[in-house]
């Protein structure tokens, strides 16, 4: 199997620490696949036409895309057990959703800033990026840490490759720094990149 990869993304991270935790980061090949909206990669648009990572692209040829799809496929060709069956499958899809759906504001905010001249960024735009983005941590703040103090799932590895991008890339960005307000998080955070997985994925740029 082959991964179009770049070790400051996000959602390719999500996929590198599911292959950790099933001990299996040999079972892909990386290639290649830094660009961005306006300068596409060309491995990246070859394995899928949208030009986004990680695309998966299985032995057969067939391309698997988005990040969520990989992840899926992975936990079930490893036996992973990352997803629920019982009713609680809910709550992990759409906390994997939320991580997602946050960190796809944050790759919008930097991409505002690689790919624009500063004179042509829009600080609106921007500012309601950052307003996606703090509502999503509150609401992870208030309302989720009771889920993400159970048995880890998709959406506690969506959760934590997310608060790390947000520190990671907070310079870039321009949102603000997430760790003294959301103090809960915080912690839980904190204990959960101490895994192997976490430590073994850290974003370079
Ligand atoms: N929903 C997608 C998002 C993937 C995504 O936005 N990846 C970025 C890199 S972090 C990318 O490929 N950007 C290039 C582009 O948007 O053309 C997923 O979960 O895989």
């Amino acid at each position: 199997m082959k991964l179009t990869y770049a070790a400051a993304s996000p959602f390719v991270r999500k996929v590198m620490v599911v292959l950790e935790e099933a001990n299996q980061s040999d079972a892909v090949e990386l290639i290649d696949g830094f660009g961005s909206p306006v300068a596409p990669n060309d491995n990246a648009v070859a394995a899928n036409p949208l030009g986004k990572i990680p695309c998966l692209v299985l032995n057969d040829g067939t391309s698997l895309y988005d990040s969520r799809v990989i992840t899926r496929y992975l936990d079930e060709h490893f036996a992973l057990s990352l997803y629920p069956v019982d009713e609680s499958r809910w709550a992990t899809l759409t906390l994997e959703a939320h991580a997602d759906a946050l960190l796809e504001a944050a790759v919008l905010c930097v991409y505002e800033h690689r790919c624009r001249d500063e004179d042509d960024r829009s600080s609106a735009w921007l500012e309601a990026q950052q307003g996606k983005i703090e509502r999503a941590l509150d609401a992870i703040e208030n309302q989720w840490m009771p889920y993400l103090q159970g048995d880890m799932t998709i959406a506690h590895i969506g959760v934590a490759c997310a608060m790390e991008y947000l520190e990671f890339r907070q310079e870039m960005g321009g949102w603000p720094a997430w760790r003294e307000t959301h103090p809960k998080l915080d912690a839980w955070s904190k204990v959960f990149a101490a895994r192997p997985s976490m430590k073994a994925t850290i974003p370079t740029v």
